[in-house]
């Protein structure tokens, strides 16, 4: 039987067009969580998967699934495949949309064939993956899998003052489904590395088996205001310097050598903000990951204990807030295998790799055997609207996913 393909124009065509859909004033695709834009990428993606010919279902946490169901095995647990479709800030147009798409055309090239598959199979893109408007990160996905009540993820408060919950009644995607309604038999996401490795390694697909602890925390320094001219430098209580001290010594900590700690300060503000007043307060926020819980947690000890310090030195008060915390997470390694010879008996090279970033897998990886399938990031860039992969790369990484859900989905 000769092997199926996807259509690989079809795919394409789609990202592209996804990929116009939530570009701000200035060009840049941000199509935050819950926003307009987020709206009008979940319609496009709705309209796609009605196109398809599948059940829609939306949970109340605004998850979309689309379901394949046959009459033989309606009530079986789904093969599912899945990702998300809202961006960062100034995103690129593969960064969750690529896996989420990719689902989709595997269902409608198994469709087209006229398989007949043992189980349902289902596309499902989470809400708020990103965690950029509302935290943490991986949001939709985690309520999905019964780590976090839905109630409190939908009265989270949003960076902009808004609420989730609200902001899901608005754009129409407060959905009936409880979640967790759809547990998988097995749940698949193909994904870009983000990273540099498979280009560097000249690899054309990832068969990811780990994926690193994740530790988000908001910090506020609160100093004092004063006058930028007359006031001495040792009588100041500047939260400025002292954020400035925080991200130093992130810094320092994670280049030590052999430290696999990545450290990021992604965002800071300072109050009143102004050139000639010393900042009464700055508030930052500190991601820290780790492929090892041990090791991340003596990095959160250590800024612990740096921050208790800085306020002495600095006369100034220091507050912490948490805002995710997920520990370091291994695939399915009977998965993990199946992806390596799908790619193998597709006559590509493979390799077995950690993931740096977080992914909805490792959320559904705590009720069903999950895995990952990564292609190349071309010069590892993400988060950055210069994010691509060539698009063999993608068709290849798509026909993967094709041959393992297929295997999956006939069990
Ligand atoms: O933060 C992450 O790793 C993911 O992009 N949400
Ligand atoms: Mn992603
Ligand atoms: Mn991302």
């Amino acid at each position: 039987m000769t092997p199926l393909s996807i259509d690989a124009e079809r795919l394409l065509g789609r990202l592209r067009d996804l990929g116009r859909i939530g570009r701000d004033g200035g060009g840049r695709l941000v199509r935050l969580a819950a926003s307009d834009a987020d709206r009008a990428g979940r319609d496009a993606l709705v309209a796609w998967i009605r196109g398809a010919g599948l059940e829609v279902a939306v949970d109340r946490i605004g998850n979309v699934f689309g379901i394949w169901r046959t009459a033989d095995h309606r009530d079986r647990a789904p093969v599912m495949i899945g990702s998300h479709i809202d961006t960062v800030i100034d995103a690129g147009i593969l960064d969750g949309c690529y896996g989420v798409l990719a689902g989709l055309e595997v269902i409608e090239t198994l469709k087209a064939a006229g398989s007949i598959p043992a189980r349902p199979i289902a596309v499902a893109a989470f809400t708020n993956e990103e965690g950029v408007r509302y935290a943490p990160d991986m949001m939709g996905s985690l309520v999905h899998a019964g780590g976090l009540p839905v109630e409190e993820a939908l009265a989270t408060l949003g960076t902009d003052g808004t609420v989730l919950g609200a902001e899901l009644e608005r754009i129409g995607y407060a959905g009936s489904e409880e979640p967790g309604f759809l547990t998988p038999h097995a749940y698949l996401e193909l994904h870009i590395e983000q990273g540099p490795v498979l280009e560097r390694e000249g690899v054309s697909v990832g068969a990811v088996e780990t994926l690193q602890g994740i530790s988000w925390q908001r910090v506020t320094i609160e100093g004092e205001a004063n006058h930028a001219g007359t006031t001495p430098m040792a009588m100041r209580r500047d939260a400025g310097h002292a954020a400035a001290c925080v991200v130093t010594f992130l810094r320092d900590r994670a280049r030590r050598p052999n430290a696999p700690t990545v450290a990021t300060v992604g965002c800071m503000s300072f109050e009143p903000n102004a050139i000639n007043v010393i900042p009464s307060r700055a508030i930052f926020t500190v991601d820290l990951r780790d492929p090892d819980e041990q090791r991340l947690r003596a990095e959160e000890a250590a800024l612990a204990g740096y921050l208790t310090e800085l306020a002495a030195a600095e006369e100034v008060t220091i507050a912490v807030e948490r805002l995710a915390r997920f520990e370091p997470v291994t695939f399915d390694r009977r998965m993990v295998a199946l992806i390596e010879t799908a790619a193998r008996d597709r006559g590509l090279s493979v390799k077995r790799m950690t993931s740096g970033a977080g992914h909805d897998a490792q959320m559904i990886a705590r009720i069903a055997p999950a895995a990952m399938i990564f292609v190349p990031s071309i010069g590892g860039i993400s988060h950055n609207p210069r994010e691509q992969t060539p698009d063999a790369d993608l068709v290849a990484g798509a026909t993967v996913l094709l041959d393992v859900v297929a295997r999956l989905a006939a069990q």
